[in-house]
């Protein structure tokens, strides 16, 4: 047994109709996909991965790159996306945090992280975005033919790094139980069957493209139109031969500024799901009034893949990301004790579920700080649960900004801005915008005499952190607002700054 390549990957193997259709008009069956995994699975094993051990990758989204999650499914190696945007800097840390058998890397960034790969005894294989590079060529001379490796429900089958409030990115480390539990009752929920084919423009190394999309449509032997990336001309071209599709919310405000978006170009699809940021009740309103239809709203996390869901037929309300998923048990507790709230009231979001993650890897003591000691999982969300069950995330009590979809802790960011010669300190925060819902704002503070330039500060965050995190602004105050205890003021910064993207 090997509870998610037997329901992944074991189907596709007699299926040969298109599972992925690509921009181009390109199709790859269920077979291909199948035997392409069964050569890498091969080309991994060559390569002296056994079962557990951990295969990263940095690379393109393609079929090939699929593939390759499939591969690690079958050999039992523990899949490790990363984000294509994390520079050199950041892959020195998950290549020594998580250390690797294998990295898969985009040929073009051999050069640069040879030497990081060589100082981890990390063996690095490359792949390219038309499926090419030495992964490929050893593949290639492996039969397709593999053995699947057993696995059981309670192994980890996936590492996604997912940074902290304080400090260093946590390897959350989900099982086969939590993510096969997790796609099935999400298939359940929103009727996915194998009629369906999503448009699927999402990456692929977070869980909203790997985990949602991918692994529902591999679950019930779905086609995906598989785009590289959220491309609007690709995206509006796509819309007419699929059946659903998945976004986070800057892919909807997009859309809505494109007057090609019209009921007669979606009135086909049956079902739009948003998730990773709040979607703004304007947003919903606005795509209902255009297209008809509502789009359903889902919330979850890194660590939880997803925990709860507007309803497939029910209201599906605006500004609520609905109920529990089944199996899912969620609380709105007292932020101190994680005493249960009377519904209406507001507090910290707590999970408990076959969803709910195994730890952190290697971090026992910062696993147990997220649990209570009754099992609940602490999201660090802020929540309300109306009378009739229906949840809205309020607010965070987590310093976090989340940039069209994307996760930016303002702490690495403070670290990184804070080591520069000159600055004394500087604050990070995520202000309104219309194309990304928050934006990254730093307020820097120089030392007496110094100078520096909001040009300095890009300079010295350029090679260091990837692009999403950087601030698309930087303004310097002469003191940061403190309240009396000596803290910083974020909710000061973020009121006097809310207008700068969006007047
Ligand atoms: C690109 N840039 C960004 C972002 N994306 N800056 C801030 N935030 C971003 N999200 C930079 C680019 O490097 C570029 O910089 C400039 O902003 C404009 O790029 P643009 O071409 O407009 O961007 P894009 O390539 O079209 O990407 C925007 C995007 C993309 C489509 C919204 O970020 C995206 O696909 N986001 C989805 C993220 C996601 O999958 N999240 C799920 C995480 P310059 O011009 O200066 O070079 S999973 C999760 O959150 C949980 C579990 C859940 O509930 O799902
Ligand atoms: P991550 O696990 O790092 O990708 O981000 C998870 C965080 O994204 C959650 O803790 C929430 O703060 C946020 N999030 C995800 N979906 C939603 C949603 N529908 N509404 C509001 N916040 C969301």
């Amino acid at each position: 047994m090997n509870p998610l390549a037997d329901a992944l990957a074991a189907p596709l193997e007699h299926r040969d109709d298109a599972i992925l259709i690509l921009p181009d008009g390109r199709e790859v069956t269920g077979r291909a996909l199948h035997d392409l995994s069964g050569q890498m699975a091969n080309a991994l094993v060559r390569a002296g991965v056994v079962p557990g051990d951990r295969v990263a990758m940095q690379t393109e989204k393609s079929p090939d790159a699929l593939a390759l999650y499939l591969a690690c499914l079958r050999a039992g190696a523990l899949f490790l996306p990363l984000n294509t945007a994390y520079t050199p800097a950041e892959l020195d840390y998950f290549l020594g945090d998580a250390e690797p058998r294998v990295a898969v890397v985009d040929p073009k960034a051999h050069g640069a992280l040879a030497p990081i790969a060589d100082d981890k005894g990390t063996h690095l294989l490359t792949l390219d975005a038309q499926g090419a590079g030495s992964l490929a060529n050893a593949a290639a001379k492996e039969p397709t033919e593999f053995k699947t490796a057993p696995r059981d429900a309670d192994d980890v089958s996936v590492i996604l790094y997912t940074s902290g409030t304080t400090g260093r990115a946590k390897g959350a480390m989900l099982t086969h139980g939590n993510l096969l539990s997790n796609a099935e009752a999400l298939a359940e929920c929103w009727r996915f069957t194998s009629d369906d084919t999503l448009l699927h423009a999402l990456p692929i190394f977070h869980a909203h493209g790997l985990f949602v999309a991918a692994n529902i449509m591999l679950r019930v032997g779905g086609r995906m139109v598989f785009l590289p990336r959220f491309d609007q001309e690709q995206v509006i071209a796509a819309l007419r031969n699929v059946t659903t599709m998945m976004g986070v919310p800057t892919f909807y405000t997009r859309l809505l500024g494109d007057e090609r978006l019209t009921r007669d170009l979606v009135g086909h699809i049956r079902l739009f799901v948003s998730g990773s940021a709040p979607l703004l009740a304007e947003t919903h309103r606005e795509f209902e009034t255009r297209t008809g239809h509502r789009i359903l709203e889902r919330y979850g996390m890194t660590e939880t893949s997803m925990n709860t869901s507007n309803p497939y037929d029910g209201e599906r309300r605006a500004g609520s990301v609905g109920f529990p998923l089944p199996g899912v048990t969620a609380r709105v507790a007292d932020a101190d004790t994680g005493v249960a709230l009377p519904d209406g009231e507001t507090g910290i979001l707590e999970i408990k579920g076959p969803n709910v993650f195994k730890g952190y890897w290697r971090m026992p003591e910062k696993t147990a700080e997220e649990f209570r000691d009754d099992g609940f999982f602490i999201t660090g969300d802020m929540a309300r649960r109306d009378a009739d069950g229906y949840i809205s995330i309020v607010g965070r009590a987590k310093d976090l900004v989340i940039s069209g979809g994307y996760n930016v802790y303002p702490k690495e960011v403070e670290t990184e801005i804070d080591e520069m010669p000159g600055v004394l300190e500087s604050a990070v925060i995520g202000v309104p915008h219309p194309d990304f819902g928050e934006a990254v704002l730093a307020v820097v503070v120089s030392e007496p005499g110094a100078s520096i330039s909001a040009g300095d500060v890009a300079a010295a965050l350029a090679g260091r952190l990837a692009k999403f995190k950087q601030p698309k602004l930087v303004e310097f105050l002469s003191e940061l607002p403190r309240n009396t205890m000596g803290k910083v003021q974020k909710n000061v910064l973020r009121d006097q700054f809310k207008g700068t993207f969006s007047g």
